[in-house]
This record gives structure tokens, sequence and C-alpha cells, in this order.
């Protein structure tokens, strides 16, 4: 049901200053992207078979940045591929898990993504993703 681990987000004050760290370690920094839905900008960084993915507040009213507020940068989330998106949701809510998102929604470069509540993952932020492609 699960295909690997497809990225693992960071929260960041500042893209531009942070992708520095990585392009001096010779990554590719790509897919910058503003994510109106979750009020973000994002970039990804391929390391291997999964990704970096840096996120910037673009509002007071992201959740980033009341993470930043409340937690200070750090590791927000871990996102899992899955192949299924919707049975793995309907599975998890009838084991009693509490789901951010009920449904998929529209994730970064056409992706669907749907968050678990760190209450029911040992306190780190889930989400599950489907439909990325490396040829994006
Ligand atoms: N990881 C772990 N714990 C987190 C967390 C995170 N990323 N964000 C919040 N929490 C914890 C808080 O520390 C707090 O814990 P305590 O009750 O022990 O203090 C609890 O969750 C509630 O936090 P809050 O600050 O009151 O925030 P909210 O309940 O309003 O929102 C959450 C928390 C996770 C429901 C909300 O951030 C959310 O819906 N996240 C999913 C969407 C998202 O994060 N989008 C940005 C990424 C988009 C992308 O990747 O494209």
């Amino acid at each position: 049901m699960i295909k690997k681990i497809d990225h693992i987000g960071i929260a960041v004050r500042n893209i531009e200053k942070a992708k520095k760290l990585y392009k001096l370690l010779g990554l590719e920094v790509s897919g910058e992207e503003v994510v109106e839905d979750q009020r973000v900008k994002i970039a990804f960084i391929q390391v291997g078979e999964t990704r970096i993915e840096l996120l910037e507040p673009t509002s007071d009213d992201s959740p980033v940045m009341k993470f930043i507020e409340k937690r200070g940068e750090g590791i927000h989330h871990i996102a899992l591929e899955v192949e299924d998106l919707e049975g793995t949701l309907r599975l998890l809510a009838e084991s009693g898990l509490e789901l951010i998102d009920k449904e998929p929604r529209k994730g970064a470069h056409s992706t669907r993504i749907a968050f678990i509540h760190p209450k029911s993952t040992n306190g780190v932020l889930l989400e599950l993703c489907e439909g990325y492609s490396s040829t994006h």
C-alpha cells in the first residue's frame, strides 16, 4: 500500500536562504510553486529516491506560520506515497485515526494529498500523497 517516503517537509522562514545549503551540497533545487490552498511557497530537493520539501509560509494565517511561531523552523511533516489514497483514508478512518482530510485535496504538482493529525501519529504530522511522477 505504501510505496516509499515521498518527501520530508521542512518549515523555513525564507526559502531563498534555506536552499543555499542544499546547493552547497551539490543538490538541485526545483519545482518552486506557491500552493495557494495551503498558503505556502514550496521548493523540492531530490535526494536519491526521496525528496526534501522546503515550506515557507505566504501569510500569517498559514499553518506553516503557526508551526514556526510555536515550535520554530524544523521538520514539519513526513509524506508517504500511497497507491490508493481513498482506500487508505477509509482504512485509517475505520481504525479510528483522526484525519485532517477525510477526502483527498489538491497538493503541489497536481498530486492528491491528505493529512493525518499528529495526535494520531505519535506527534508527527503525516501526509499521504498520490500521483507524483519523477518526470515532473
Ligand atoms: N507536527 C507535529 N505537531 C504539530 C504540527 C506539526 N506539523 N503542527 C501542529 N502540531 C501540534 C501542535 O504543537 C499542538 O500540539 P499541543 O496541543 O500538544 O500543543 C497541536 O498539534 C495543535 O496545534 P495548533 O498549533 O493548535 O494548530 P492547529 O490545531 O490549528 O493545526 C494542524 C494543526 C496539524 C491540524 C494543521 O497545521 C494542519 O491542518 N496541517 C495540515 C496542512 C498543512 O500543514 N499544510 C502545510 C503543508 C502543505 C504542503 O505540504 O503542501
